[in-house]
């Protein structure tokens, strides 16, 4: 029996009692949960995940109280009472570090929001926080017949250069109000340093709560999108994140996915390496084709990774942490996300139980 744990991602319009029911009959024994409400009000765009558009996912603004301790006590217990322990949070909401992204004139106060949410999530016993540290967020993608079966899936085809307009970040609006005009144009090293200043602000605070800051790597991971650089887009950059801040607080959210998409590195050498040093938090364990920028998602068994393959390497480095399906293709029928889902986890439950 492999160690790691079978993890589900619940977004935040999924946070009820027949997900979670759903979930544990997948064979789930621990959650992941979004805080961001990414689809707004937008009933249709709840069947998938999001896909970036340049009108982007709607409006930020998710209040800070769900990040209160009361409020992360509750959801841990309600999850808890399902059967199934908060292993992480994943991601911040724009309004709450647009300007930890950008720089801006908010930078410190929006960081110390940040540091209250670690230590609240400390102190409800919740030990990772993924984020994205990334100013376009998702973009360049397209929705079509892409996986086996004309399975509806996202594929990149192209690099989407349009700009971004001011008050929008991540593909949501913060500031609806914004003058016109678009986010400034920077360089790799500009965005590198405003890494650095959120890790060493926060990953003190971090340490003393307990509680790992894992990174996702860019999806879709190219030098440039929508006029603005991305920081981890070959798997060799996960190493400088690091090495920005060596401490056990700053971790991989390990996307699979993104990073098999990546045109340079070994993506079974990479899961080994950072396997092997402690590095990664949780895992996205998902499948695709081909590579940035041309590639499609697909289901779990017919991408180019062998995924039992990386189940022996994690294996073989004692991995204990959680893995979640992260998105996979919709599937012919009347539950079509639920069915792409059960079938991740089918197949992870059936790694788990005969390696
Ligand atoms: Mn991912």
């Amino acid at each position: 029996m492999a160690s790691f744990k079978l993890g589900f991602g619940f977004y935040h319009h999924m946070l009820n009692d027949e997900t979670f029911r759903f979930a544990r009959q997948c064979g789930a024994t621990h959650a992941v949960v979004h805080l961001v409400d990414y689809f707004g009000t937008a009933e249709e765009g709840r069947v998938n995940q999001p896909v970036g558009r340049q009108g982007g996912w709607g409006r930020a603004g998710g209040s800070t109280e769900r990040w209160s301790l009361e409020a992360l006590r509750a959801l841990r217990d309600r999850l808890s009472h399902a059967g199934l322990e908060l292993a992480a949070i994943e991601n911040f909401d724009p309004s709450h570090w647009h300007d930890v992204l950008l720089a801006g004139p908010r930078r410190d106060e929006q960081i110390d929001t940040i540091r209250t949410f670690i230590r609240n999530a400390g102190a409800a016993g919740i030990p990772v926080i993924g984020y994205n540290f990334s100013l376009a967020g998702v973009a360049s993608r397209v929705v079509g017949p892409f996986a086996r079966g004309n399975a509806e899936s996202v594929a990149m085809d192209g690099v989407d250069d349009t700009p971004i307009p001011n008050g929008m970040i991540w593909n949501m609006v913060y500031d609806p109000d914004a003058p016109q005009g678009t986010v400034e144009e920077i360089d790799h090293e500009t965005l590198w340093q405003r890494l650095s200043y959120f890790l060493d602000a926060v990953l003190p605070v971090a340490e003393e709560a307990g509680v790992r800051l894992a990174a996702h790597p860019d999806d879709p991971p190219v030098p440039f999108v929508r006029g603005t650089p991305r920081l981890v887009y070959q798997q060799a950059m996960y190493q400088r994140l690091i090495n920005i801040h060596p401490s056990s607080s700053n971790a991989l959210e390990f996307c699979l996915g993104s990073l098999s998409e990546m045109t340079e590195g070994d993506i079974y050498e990479t899961t080994r390496y950072h396997a092997e040093n402690g590095n990664i938090a949780y895992i996205h364990f998902r499948n695709v084709r081909g590579k940035a920028p041309n590639y499609s998602e697909t289901f779990v068994d017919e991408g180019d990774i062998d995924m039992a393959r990386i189940v022996r390497i994690l294996n073989e480095a004692s991995f204990t942490g959680v893995m979640i399906p992260d998105h996979t293709p919709l599937m012919a029928c009347d539950a079509p996300w639920h069915s792409g889902m059960a079938y991740a986890m089918g197949y992870m439950r059936a790694l788990q139980k005969n390696m």
